[in-house]
């Protein structure tokens, strides 16, 4: 068996978690149009054939002066030591500007022996041209190893990106293999995905300034029962969140307790709370 640690970094919205997603053949990682949807670094495992990926996604980098109060953000650096490959994934719909350069500053001196991969993704939204041009523009960067022109929604390109990484493999004796594909926290997990919610659902600066906190959970047979906080700053991000007769805050959990009963595939409770914080800064 060969094994190979892959971290995904890149700008917020670029399409990590999709890409993620994409590889994995199925929804692990929480997606969204809005930014920073993801908040930790997680997990997950596939194996090809003789080939096992531990693949980490990572909250993006995110260059809005506008400060992000979720206390749980982690950074996503953090992994790159462990890792083989790093992904650097590049939202080619954008104008190429300088953002990817403060990737690569602090790659720079984080890496020693480990491959660099430039992922530009989206390009279901582009010409060829712009595609031709994006990488010739990124070819002068010495520190990316291969180019890797994608589509995470379509997956073009993920075949061929999966099959280069295989060589970045190495070969282990892996003694305890992981009784799932994804190892993350359960506690986190269903708190991003009603995170997910709110973000879908709610505009304007409330969803990043809102914790979600899953205080309990309890396993009962096929079903289990999830008990979560959200917590606010501000009375009005209540009233907002709880919506007219509780309606907003009814849509959220339905949405919320559908996506984690089909993750789980059992049936859930899910019991949401809307919480003011007490002055303490969140
Ligand atoms: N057209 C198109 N849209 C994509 C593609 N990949 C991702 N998206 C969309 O881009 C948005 C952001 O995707 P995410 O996967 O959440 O991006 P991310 O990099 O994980 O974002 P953060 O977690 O906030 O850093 C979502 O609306 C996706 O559906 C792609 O290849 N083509
Ligand atoms: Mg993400």
């Amino acid at each position: 068996m060969k094994s190979g640690n892959i971290v995904l970094i890149g700008q917020t919205n670029s399409g990590k978690s999709s890409l993620v997603n994409k590889i994995m053949g199925q929804r692990v990682s929480l997606v969204s149009r809005k930014k920073q949807s993801t908040t930790f670094n997680q997990k997950v495992y596939k194996k090809f054939s003789e080939n096992e990926f531990i693949i980490q996604d990572t909250p993006g980098f995110f260059s809005s002066r506008k400060k992000i109060n979720n206390n749980i953000i982690s950074s996503p650096l953090a992994e790159i030591e462990t890792s083989d490959l790093i992904y650097v994934v590049v939202d080619i719909s954008l104008r190429i500007n300088n953002e990817y350069k403060k990737i690569i500053n602090s790659l720079e001196n984080k890496i020693e022996k480990q491959q660099v991969f430039l992922i530009l993704n989206k390009i279901d939204k582009v010409k060829k041209d712009k595609v031709l041009g994006a990488i010739k523009f990124y070819s002068k960067e010495k520190i990316f190893n291969e180019i890797f022109p994608i589509s995470s929604l379509t997956g073009e390109g993920i075949t061929n990106l999966i099959k280069f990484s295989k060589k970045f493999t190495v070969k282990t004796s892996l003694k305890s293999k992981p009784s799932s594909n994804i190892q993350i926290k359960k506690k986190l997990f269903y708190s991003e995905v009603t995170r997910e919610k709110i973000l879908d659902k709610i505009h304007r600066e409330i969803p990043y300034q809102c914790d979600v906190v899953t205080e309990k959970i309890n396993k009962v047979a096929s079903q289990i029962k999830i008990y979560q906080s959200i917590v606010v700053k501000r009375q009005s991000h209540k009233n907002i969140l709880i919506g007219k007769k509780g309606s907003m805050l009814k849509e959220i959990g339905q949405a919320s307790r559908k996506e984690i009963a089909r993750f789980e595939n059992k049936k859930i409770h899910l019991f949401l709370f809307v919480k003011l914080a007490k002055e303490k800064k969140i």
